[in-house]
């Protein structure tokens, strides 16, 4: 069976999970926000991670259907905890820019969340730079109507891509998700503080949160706190978590 036979005859089928990573406000600890990620639990390979398909599902566009059974399998994973969880934090989706371009993301999004009785303010949607900054009306109408709904929307991956401050500017989004090779870099290079506090800078100027990802220390932490970054993810808060009964959310910290 080729690979990409076999990636069709897993979406039909299903063979995909999805697992949760924390995002915590850097000085309480909250959770703010559980990050979905996608796994294939493959019959002979095992469980794998999106960088052993995703690739292929975007270059063979079956990632605009895979993406439609990530948003159908999240909202119905949130009304399984609203079940258990008195209250609940907000799920944030990773969308391709294909999804964008090809993928009506708007009523794929809005049917699952009919279907399955969850609340638009428990979503939110992350999206890299590149997948918004060609000037295309029809997607920045899709992410206001979205926004309209109570959706945030987060650029990911920030400081990988080509988006300039008028078009982040132009769009309005919620949240910046620093790219994990510049939250290393503060560690390592006075350039990379630099680099990091004119990101902060901008984005409170534009009224974004700022988000360091991939932080695996503690040291990290705290050179972020000084940089006014408002939140962190990465495996030193949390590893991706299975779902469970209740939301795994994490303990605040004192
Ligand atoms: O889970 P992991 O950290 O290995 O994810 C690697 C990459 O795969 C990340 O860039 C992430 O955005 C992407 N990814 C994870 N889950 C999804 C998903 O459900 N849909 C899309 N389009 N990308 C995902
Ligand atoms: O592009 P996106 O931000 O969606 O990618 C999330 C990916 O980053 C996932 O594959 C996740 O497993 C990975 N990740 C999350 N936290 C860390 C971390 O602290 N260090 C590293 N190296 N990877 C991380
Ligand atoms: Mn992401
Ligand atoms: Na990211």
């Amino acid at each position: 069976l080729d690979r990409e036979a076999e990636l069709r005859r897993a979406i039909e089928g299903d063979e995909f999970l999805m697992v949760y990573q924390p995002r915590v406000d850097i000085l309480s600890g909250m959770t703010q926000s559980m990050e979905a990620l996608v796994r294939w639990q493959h019959p002979e390979r095992g469980l794998l991670e999106p960088a052993e398909f995703i690739g292929l599902a975007e270059d063979t566009g079956m990632v605009v259907e895979l993406g439609a059974l990530v948003i159908d399998k999240v909202c119905a994973q949130i009304a399984r905890w609203s079940e258990h969880d008195a209250a609940l934090v907000p799920v944030s989706i990773n969308v391709s820019p294909q999804q964008f371009r090809n993928g009506d993301v708007g009523s794929v999004l809005g049917e699952a969340l009919a279907r399955h009785k969850v609340p638009p303010s428990l979503i939110e949607l992350e999206i890299t730079e590149s997948s918004v900054m060609d000037e295309d009306a029809a997607v920045s109408s899709t992410l206001s109507q979205l926004q309209k709904q109570g959706i945030k929307i987060l650029v990911d991956d920030f400081g990988t891509g080509y988006s300039s401050l008028s078009q982040l500017h132009r769009l309005d989004f919620d949240v910046l998700k620093v790219d994990q090779a510049f939250t290393a870099n503060i560690e390592t290079s006075a350039e990379g503080m630099v680099f990091f506090t004119a990101i902060v800078t901008m984005a409170h100027a534009l009224g974004m949160r700022v988000v360091a990802e991939g932080v695996e220390n503690l040291a990290q932490v705290r050179l972020l706190r000084t940089l006014q970054c408002d939140e962190v993810q990465g495996f030193f808060i949390s590893r991706p978590l299975p779902a469970g009964d209740s939301q795994p959310v994490l303990p605040p910290r004192t």
